[in-house]
Order: C-alpha cells, then sequence, then structure tokens
C-alpha cells in the first residue's frame, strides 16, 4: 500500500538534511584524527553535536476540549499504511489520557506503555517516571495487525470506578466528576494517567512526537501537562468544532492553558476549526457553503484573538475517508492538505533554525579554520618547494629553510603551551561559575520554597513561597552573568594579542547569550501566574499544590537552568577551543614540513625522490582542503 503522506515530505527532507550532517561532523571527525590535528576538546565539542541531533524530536501537541475531534485528526495525519484508524476515536470521551504518540529509536520497538492513575500519589514528575520502567504496565503491538492493535489501543479510553474522596485525593475536583452509572455512589476516573504509543511509522521513525490530549477537566488536573508538556512542544494545534463553535469551556482552556502573549511564540499556535462538513450543503450549493464557513472561521480568529490565517477550518473525518479511498479532491476539500503544509513548513523552519544555531554553526566555522590553516600550509610547502628546486645542490640554504621552520614550529608549540595555562585559567573561571549556577545551588533553592511551603498556613503564605522561587532565580542569574561578562573579558583580550600575532581574523570567540533561558523563564512564570490567579488554588490541599508546585513548575525551571547551567560551562570549556584548534593544526603543519626538509638535507642523493615527496605533500593537502572546503559547503546546505 502507498505510503500517502505527502505534504509531509517536508519532515522527510528534514531529516535527511539532520542525516546528511551527521555524516559530514563524522567524516569531520575521522579526518582529523587521521591527520593528527584532533584535539580532546574539539572532539568532544563533535561528539556533542552530533548527540543533538541525534536526539532531536519535533513534538506535535493537541489541545482541545473532548469530541472536538483531536484524535480523529491524528488519525488522518498519521494513516499511511494502516487503511483504518490507529487510535480510538468515538462520539463521547474516547481519550481519557494523554497519549503520546512517537518511534522509540532505542529500542527499537512498538509498544503501548501505560502510567496507572493512582501514580499521583507519588512524589515524582512524569518525565522522572519516565526512567522508571517498573511503573508502567506495557502491551506489545504488532504493526503488521490492525486490529490487534486497536484493541489494544483501547485500553486508553478505560476508568474505573472509585469513592469520590479517593478521587478528590488523586487531584480530581469534586464537581466535575462524571458518576459511576452504575454505582451511584463512586465516580468513574480514567484508570491511566499517561500512555506512551512507540509505533513504527515513516514520520515518528524520523523524531516527529505527536501529544493528544484529553479535554478540559484532565488538563486541569495535570499541572505537568499544561505548564510543560504542551508549551515544549513545537507546535499546539486548538481544536474546535464548527457545529459548537467557541463554547465556554474552549474559551476557558484557550485563556487559561494556551493564548500566547508572546508574538514569536503564538505563531507556532494553530486553531483548527474542525468538522466542517457539517456545514457542507449540497442544496445551498458551495458558494454558500464557503461563505458560511468564512464567516464562522472570522468569527472565531477575533474571539480567540489571533490572526485568521492561523485558524483553518477543516475536517479529520472527511480527511480520513479521503486517505483511505484515495480521494485527492476530497482531501483538498477536507482542508487538512493545506493545514499539513503550513504546520510542516512553519515547523521544519523553526527547527531547523534552532538546531542549526545550537549545534553547527561553531562547527562551521572550526572547519572553515582548518581549512584556511591547509590553505596557508599548501602556500608554505609550494614555496619551500621552489626554494628547494632552485638550489638544488645547496644543502646550507636547505638547513636554513629547516632552521626557520624550526622556529615557526616552536612558536606554534610555545603558543600551545601558553594557550592551555590560558585554559587553565578559564577552568579556574568555570569553577566560579559552576558555584554559582551549579545543581547543587538550585536544588538547595527548591528545598528552601518546599520547606517554606510546608511551613505556610494560608494560601497567601503558599504563594509568596513559590514566588520567591523566581525572584531568586532572577537574583542567580544576574549574578552568573557579572562573572560571564568577566570571562568574557578574558577570552576577548586572548582573542586580541593572539590575532595581533598571528593575523588569523578569521578567529572569533565562542558566544554566550542567557536571553533564550531567560524567555523560557519568563514562560514558566506566566503559567505560574496564571495558575497562582486560578481561583481554585484557595480550594485546592496544601499538599496537592505542593506537589503540583513541584511537579510542573519546580521541575520545569530545573530543567531549564540545567540546560543553562550546562551551556555555561559548555561554554567555559569551548571558549578557546578555535585558538587551540588553530594552533594545533599549524603546529602540526610545520612539524610535517620540518620532517620532510631534514629528512632532504640528511640524504642528498635521494633529492629528486624528495621534490617528489614534497610534490605529493602538496597534492595531498590540497586533497585535504577539499575536503574540508566539501564539508564546510554541506554544513551550510539547508534542505530543500
Ligand atoms: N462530522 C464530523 N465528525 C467528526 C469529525 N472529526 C471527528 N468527528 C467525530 O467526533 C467524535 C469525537 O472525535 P474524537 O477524535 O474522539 O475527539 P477528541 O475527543 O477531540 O479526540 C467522533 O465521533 C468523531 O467521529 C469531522 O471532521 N466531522
Ligand atoms: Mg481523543
Amino acid at each position: 500500500m502507498a505510503h500517502n503522506a505527502s505534504s509531509l515530505d517536508k519532515i522527510d527532507s528534514f531529516h535527511n538534511w539532520k542525516h546528511g550532517l551527521l555524516e559530514q561532523i563524522d567524516a569531520y571527525r575521522h579526518w582529523l584524527s587521521e591527520t593528527q590535528m584532533a584535539s580532546e576538546d574539539m572532539l568532544n565539542r563533535l561528539v556533542r553535536a552530533s548527540e543533538a541531533l541525534q536526539k532531536d524530536e519535533l513534538t506535535i501537541a493537541f489541545v482541545g476540549e473532548f469530541s472536538r475531534g483531536k484524535t480523529e485528526l491524528i488519525n488522518a495525519l498519521l494513516l499511511s499504511d494502516f487503511q483504518q484508524r490507529i487510535l480510538p476515536s468515538k462520539a463521547g470521551r474516547t481519550t481519557m489520557c494523554p497519549t503520546e504518540l512517537f518511534y522509540d529509536r532505542v529500542r527499537d520497538t512498538s509498544y503501548l506503555r501505560l502510567l496507572p492513575i493512582e501514580s499521583r500519589r507519588l512524589n515524582l514528575t512524569i518525565s522522572e517516571m519516565k526512567e522508571k520502567v517498573d511503573l508502567w504496565n506495557e502491551f506489545s503491538i504488532e504493526n503488521d495487525h490492525p486490529e490487534t492493535m486497536a484493541a489494544v489501543l483501547q485500553k486508553v479510553a478505560e476508568v474505573v470506578s472509585v469513592e469520590e474522596s479517593e478521587a478528590r485525593a488523586l487531584g480530581f475536583s469534586g464537581s466535575s466528576l462524571e458518576r459511576d452509572p452504575v454505582n451511584p455512589e463512586k465516580v468513574l476516573i480514567p484508570r491511566w494517567r499517561h500512555a506512551e504509543l512507540s509505533f513504527k511509522h515513516p514520520l515518528l521513525e524520523q523524531g516527529l512526537r505527536i501529544l493528544d490530549t484529553p479535554g478540559l477537566n484532565a488538563l486541569g488536573s495535570e499541572p505537568e501537562l499544561t505548564v510543560s508538556m504542551i508549551p515544549n512542544a513545537q507546535a499546539v494545534v486548538f481544536m474546535l468544532s464548527a457545529d459548537a463553535g467557541v463554547t465556554a469551556s474552549d474559551m476557558q482552556m484557550w485563556t487559561d492553558h494556551i493564548a500566547k502573549t508572546d508574538e514569536e511564540q503564538s505563531k507556532s499556535c494553530y486553531a483548527l476549526l474542525n468538522k466542517i462538513d457539517v456545514l457542507w450543503d449540497d442544496l445551498q450549493g458551495e458558494t454558500h457553503t464557503a461563505a458560511s464557513i468564512e464567516r464562522v472561521r472570522q468569527d472565531t480568529a477575533r474571539r480567540l484573538g489571533i490572526a485568521p490565517d492561523f485558524v483553518l477550518p477543516v475536517s479529520a473525518k472527511q480527511a480520513l475517508l479521503a486517505k483511505v479511498n484515495e480521494d485527492q479532491a476530497l482531501l483538498q476539500k477536507s482542508g487538512l492538505a493545506k493545514f499539513e503544509k503550513l504546520l510542516m513548513n512553519q515547523l521544519v523552519d523553526a527547527r531547523e533554525k534552532l538546531l542549526y544555531e545550537s549545534a553547527i554553526a561553531d562547527i562551521s566555522s572550526l572547519v572553515e579554520s582548518s581549512e584556511k590553516v591547509i590553505t596557508h600550509r599548501i602556500q608554505r610547502a609550494s614555496d619551500d618547494l621552489d626554494h628547494y628546486r632552485d638550489s638544488l645542490e645547496d644543502i646550507d640554504s636547505l638547513n636554513r629553510l629547516a632552521d626557520k621552520t624550526q622556529i615557526a614550529h616552536n612558536d606554534f608549540y610555545k603558543k600551545l603551551v601558553a594557550l592551555r595555562s590560558s585554559r587553565r585559567l578559564m577552568m579556574s573561571q568555570k569553577e566560579i561559575l559552576n558555584d554559582l549556577i551549579g545543581m547543587q545551588r538550585f536544588d538547595a533553592l527548591a528545598e528552601s520554597v518546599r520547606t517554606a511551603m510546608q511551613d505556610s498556613w494560608s494560601t497567601k503564605g503558599l504563594i509568596s513561597a513559590m514566588t520567591s522561587l523566581f525572584a531568586e532565580l532572577d537574583r542567580m542569574l544576574d549574578d552568573l552573568m557579572v562573572e560571564v561578562r568577566v570571562a568574557e573579558k578574558m577570552v576577548h583580550t586572548m582573542y586580541a594579542r593572539f590575532k595581533n600575532d598571528h593575523s588569523a581574523d578569521h578567529l572569533h570567540p565562542v558566544e554566550f547569550s542567557i536571553k533564550k533561558y531567560r524567555a523560557k523563564l519568563v514562560e514558566i512564570k506566566q503559567g505560574f501566574n496564571r495558575y497562582r490567579r486560578n481561583p481554585k488554588l484557595i480550594v485546592t490541599e496544601q499538599s496537592l499544590v505542593i506537589r503540583h508546585f513541584k511537579n510542573a513548575f519546580v521541575h520545569d525551571v530545573r530543567n531549564v537552568y540545567e540546560a543553562l547551567s550546562h551551556e555555561a560551562l559548555c561554554w567555559a570549556d569551548d571558549a578557546l577551543l578555535p585558538l587551540l584548534q588553530y594552533t594545533v593544526e599549524q603546529k602540526q603543519g610545520l612539524q610535517e614540513q620540518l620532517e620532510n626538509l631534514r629528512e632532504l638535507a640528511k640524504e642528498q642523493k635521494g633529492k629528486r625522490d624528495a621534490c617528489e615527496s614534497m610534490q605529493q605533500t602538496i597534492e595531498q593537502l590540497q586533497k585535504q582542503k577539499a575536503f574540508t572546503h566539501q564539508i564546510a559547503e554541506q554544513l551550510h546546505a539547508h534542505p530543500s
């Protein structure tokens, strides 16, 4: 059966681009080792870049009230070789727990694993639980048996009947609970808290991850979802349905959990107006239908306060049908094709830019630097060869040349020693940074906030303890930046001196910026402010507030902090890397040249052979130059 996810080709080419980069980085690493130009730091830097590329994932989160057709749309997006729905989607509440669809590339198997709802009693975040295999119930899945697979997947919709007090203890709020029709004393709650579906599908295999969520109730009872998982997705799709319009609970969900204030971030947020097929009216004709859909679209955009371009009318159901029947006209009419295209273009472009900046930009400038060093070496070797040919008999001049080379070599050797001691200086600066933003400092801060929360008796006290985390963090970051500036000054002086000595203008220090982390923290703080202003907070038990705060906010802040801390420390490691690498390469080149010259001086009679060997060295270098040039070009290449 044909794989008909045509507009999703963009992900395909993105994947190929990443793959190509990985190969280039690998080739460059081998080349550095073979030519003995690798330094430990350089190899580490390359390994880090490869890891970032390998781990890269694109997440799309689907959010909206129940029965808006989220699951149906995911089925339509992913439907390829299966000619039927993958996930259960029916009238009423079907998806009871958040479900992540991805492909487990490490284990390379398909499975469904479910986290029991009781795990809410444990004081661990979902992402921490993901590491603990024992907490999950796992069911294997056979990709080739859609029927058995659909049966296993029905599990995400399971509910259990419990006492109301039990439901409350697990974080469900009383008023919105569904009574058990069999036993009206009791209430029904989802049996599972979270589901992970690893599933062999071409797009998922390439690192696409999809988060399907249940309605507002479930969102409210799982802050980690709204504070962490949804905002961390690269795109959020908010589902509405054309037959219901924007209802009060849709609106509440939108303002409480999704709407973005930041213009940049709101670009990754789409509202889908699903089920437009209910407006298709054969009697009134196409123009009339189009006009009424357009009216609903404009109205929705106005109510959500977003640009009409970001509201797309679709019919998930018709799109699914169209894909099953390979009906291109219906697929266009369903609006899915347009949505796929928009989503993928925007998503992949943003991702590509980010990856380029974080993993590739530095490396590509190092490769360019290598290319320059080789160019110098070719120049020098050709000069030597000319000189040597001119004075075929003149051993003295040969020796003089060797002496000159020796001096240049010694010079670079000394430079390398000096750089290593500068590097030690940087390492002591790194220690200072580590003291300022090491994880132990954060953990101590989080612990003191937790204690303050436990000791406080009022909601106001709780809030002020929570707020202090953000304030203290701001202070820590300010302190950090003061030290970073000191280190930067040091680095700039070293570069300036080095460039002056070596006319190596192309070398630039690696930049360090805290901006994106600050932005991320501001975003988390906004989420926290929404949580704190929620009137429900006053009636929420203290222990639950503490748990929410830890599992949603502290956990996320810790992740940002950890990434920041890691980057700051890596920056200290890498700041001098371009200088070191340049020096190592120069020194290595001079050493080879020196050996050639000495050899020549010693063996008068092999002079002609020697001439040839010099010629070969030059040719070798030219090949190397072509190689680095090719890598540099490919690192710059972007997917089509
Ligand atoms: N008419 C129509 N019904 C739809 C469409 N998409 C979904 N539905 C129906 O709406 C119901 C809820 O869909 P589901 O995907 O489970 O919604 P979810 O709770 O948001 O995941 C199911 O009965 C679907 O068949 C659509 O585009 N048109
Ligand atoms: Mg669903």
